[in-house]
């Protein structure tokens, strides 16, 4: 069976994020990086810059020099990674198969999917649209029957284009491009190759694989077989997520408390939400359980509308459910939360709202930080800072 491999690139990813978010900045040259005055370099270049000889990993310093017009932001990783996570929620609709391989890039395994979508270049062109239309980005996407071939063609046809290479073509189309285009031939690979006056894809597919596989080793094999366009990788989706995730204690003794009931819900909620960022996946579901010193438990449950991994948002749920739940005059032993409908991705866009959610992205961000550093006791919110709690699993 031929395969259909299609592999995505955004095009200048972070710029164009800024972009989307600042449309004032579209067409203008634009570089996301590092603080030029703390030698920082630069993340990425609009197309515009790049035209002024900006490139990625060049210090911000010298990008300001050759491009003096250009507009600079100071890179926010958060921001990215949530837009990104809206880019593969985006591909996710159409495949499971979709393998994520850096923060603006991906491959899909389109085996089979023209009955239902038709053409595997239409679908390309219909999952290019909605980026566009739902995130304001442009990608470049490339289409072939491996992944190695695919990757080149996107970045042959950036930026914006959608290139097909058709079975059968794979060596041909990667025959007149320049050796340091084949992925997986590093620098001294390439300084090597060099030394052999080898300078094409083509000049290398033609190399006796004996002489390649004396220089190269192992590697020289696989070498000649990629200067060929052959490539038998398999697309791997990532292990599929957990269907709930909970957190729950039991007291050392049971309490009437309502306060305390409270502040051990936050603290719970707190572990959630860490649990749920760390796994890149938002929840739609809570569900609050507690169980009376007489045994009987009670869970509430509800559905929010906008998926999420922040805690404060978790917690107000939560809250409502423990006033739902705790309706008996009786001693709680136990207290638990739990959050289902799992899905990986960010939390929802629009664009619009973005900021606002961002600020305690970054917030929760910087906690989760300092928590994997010094231990969750380090750094307590307000509800939970005074009191003493039991330990949490
Ligand atoms: P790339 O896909 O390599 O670059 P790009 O998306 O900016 O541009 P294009 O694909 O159109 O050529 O990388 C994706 C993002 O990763 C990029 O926007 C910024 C980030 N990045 C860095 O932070 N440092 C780097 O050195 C590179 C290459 C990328
Ligand atoms: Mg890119």
């Amino acid at each position: 069976m031929i395969r259909k491999i299609l592999h995505i690139d955004m095009d200048a990813f972070f710029v164009s994020v800024e972009q989307a978010i600042n449309p004032s900045l579209k067409g203008r040259p634009v570089i996301v990086g590092g603080d030029p005055k703390r030698r920082g370099v630069v993340a990425a270049a609009s197309y515009e810059a790049r035209a002024s000889g900006v490139r990625a990993g060049m210090p911000t310093a010298m990008a300001m020099r050759l491009c003096p017009d250009a507009v600079f932001i100071r890179g926010d990783p958060w921001k990215y990674s949530l837009v990104s996570r809206e880019v593969f929620r985006i591909l996710r609709q159409y495949s499971p198969l979709v393998e994520p391989v850096s923060i603006d890039e991906a491959y899909m395994d389109l085996c089979g999917f023209d009955r239902l979508y038709g053409p595997a270049i239409d679908l390309s062109q219909k999952i290019q649209r909605e980026l566009y239309n739902r995130l304001s980005l442009v990608a470049s996407f490339g289409l072939s029957t491996n992944k190695l071939v695919s990757k080149v063609a996107s970045g042959y046809g950036k930026p914006g284009g959608i290139v097909e290479v058709f079975p059968g073509y794979e060596a041909s189309f990667l025959a007149p491009l320049p050796i340091e285009r084949l992925p997986g031939v590093g620098k001294k690979t390439l300084e090597k190759l060099r030394a052999f006056n080898v300078k094409t894809i083509g000049a290398l597919a033609q190399i006796d694989v004996d002489l390649l596989e004396k220089t190269f080793g192992n590697t020289g094999r696989i070498l000649h077989e990629r200067a060929m366009g052959i490539d038998r990788a398999p697309v791997l989706t990532e292990e599929a997520s957990p269907r709930s995730i909970g957190r729950e204690v039991t007291f050392e003794r049971d309490t009437l408390d309502r306060d305390y009931l409270e502040q051990v819900l936050y603290g719970l909620v707190e572990k959630l939400g860490q649990a749920l960022r760390r796994g890149g996946m938002t929840a739609k579901t809570v569900t609050v359980k507690l169980r009376y010193s007489d045994f009987t438990t009670i869970s509430r449950s509800a559905t929010i509308q906008e998926p999420t991994a922040l805690d404060r948002e978790i917690f107000s749920v939560a809250l409502a459910l423990l006033e739902r739940a705790y309706t008996r005059r009786i001693r709680v032993r136990l207290i638990g939360v739990s959050v289902s409908n799992l899905k990986r991705g960010a939390l929802q866009l629009p664009l619009i709202d973005l900021e606002g959610r961002l600020r305690w992205c970054r917030l929760y961000e910087a906690i989760d930080r300092i928590r994997d550093r010094y231990g969750s006791s380090a750094m307590k919110m307000g509800r939970v800072a005074t009191s003493q709690l039991p330990r949490l699993q």
